[in-house]
């Protein structure tokens, strides 16, 4: 199994960290963002959207970074990241696609502006952007924090897909400067995330 992805990203951090949690088999194939691998037409081949993370195993190509960490836990069930009643199911799938559709874009758009706009080239980070940006961390944020003051992990007791997905974000908290000082339930969890020897192992220090 191969998993073509640039490391330091959160959607590649979650596919990464979910597969070693789990203990499985893979290659890791780097596609080099900076310099425009995504674009080469090898890897458009592997997905016409030219963004990583992208899975191949034996002739099966699969790319959204939930929906890989999803086909990697089929690999192994008895880990526990998705559980099999299909309540515990939804609950699972309700938190990746929150995080798809709201934390995912409220995050990477401070990521964004304060980490990776001069690094490609597009200019100084742009206040407006900014602010729409930490408006979005903190209405989420709010919401999240709510969810995990009567929670230990997102879906319960265990730990699940749910956790490694939102959770991602949370390695550039201090960098992107998110504006989540307020949130004690936040921090309590993702320092529970960090005790991961795999989400440890996972998180990579981008080059600039
Ligand atoms: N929804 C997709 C988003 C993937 C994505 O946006 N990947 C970014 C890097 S973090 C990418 O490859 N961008 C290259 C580009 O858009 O040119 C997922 O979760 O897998």
């Amino acid at each position: 199994m191969k998993l073509h992805v640039a490391p330091p990203s959160p959607r590649a951090f979650k596919v990464l960290a979910v597969a070693r949690h789990l203990g499985l088999d893979f290659e890791l194939c780097p596609v080099d963002l900076l310099n425009g691998a995504n674009l080469r037409p090898e890897f458009v081949a592997l997905n016409p959207n030219k963004k990583m993370p992208v899975l191949e195993d034996d002739g099966f190509i699969l790319w959204e970074s939930n929906a890989i960490t999803q086909y990697l836990t089929s690999k192994k069930p008895e880990g526990g990241l998705l559980p099999p009643d299909p309540r515990g199911r939804a609950d699972v799938s309700r938190w990746q696609f929150w995080e798809n559709a709201h934390w995912d874009p409220a995050c990477g758009s401070l990521i964004f502006e304060r980490m990776l706009k001069k690094v490609f080239g597009q200019g100084d980070p742009s206040p407006v952007q900014i602010e729409k940006g930490e408006e979005e961390v903190r209405r989420f944020g709010g919401v999240l924090n709510g969810w995990l003051a009567r929670r230990r992990f997102l879906c319960g007791d265990h730990l699940t897909l749910a956790d490694f997905s939102v959770g991602a974000w949370l390695n550039y908290a201090d960098r992107a400067q998110y504006p989540i000082d307020p949130f004690r339930e936040i921090k309590r969890w993702y320092a529970g995330l960090m005790e991961i020897p795999a989400w440890r192992e996972s998180i990579v220090k981008p080059p600039f």
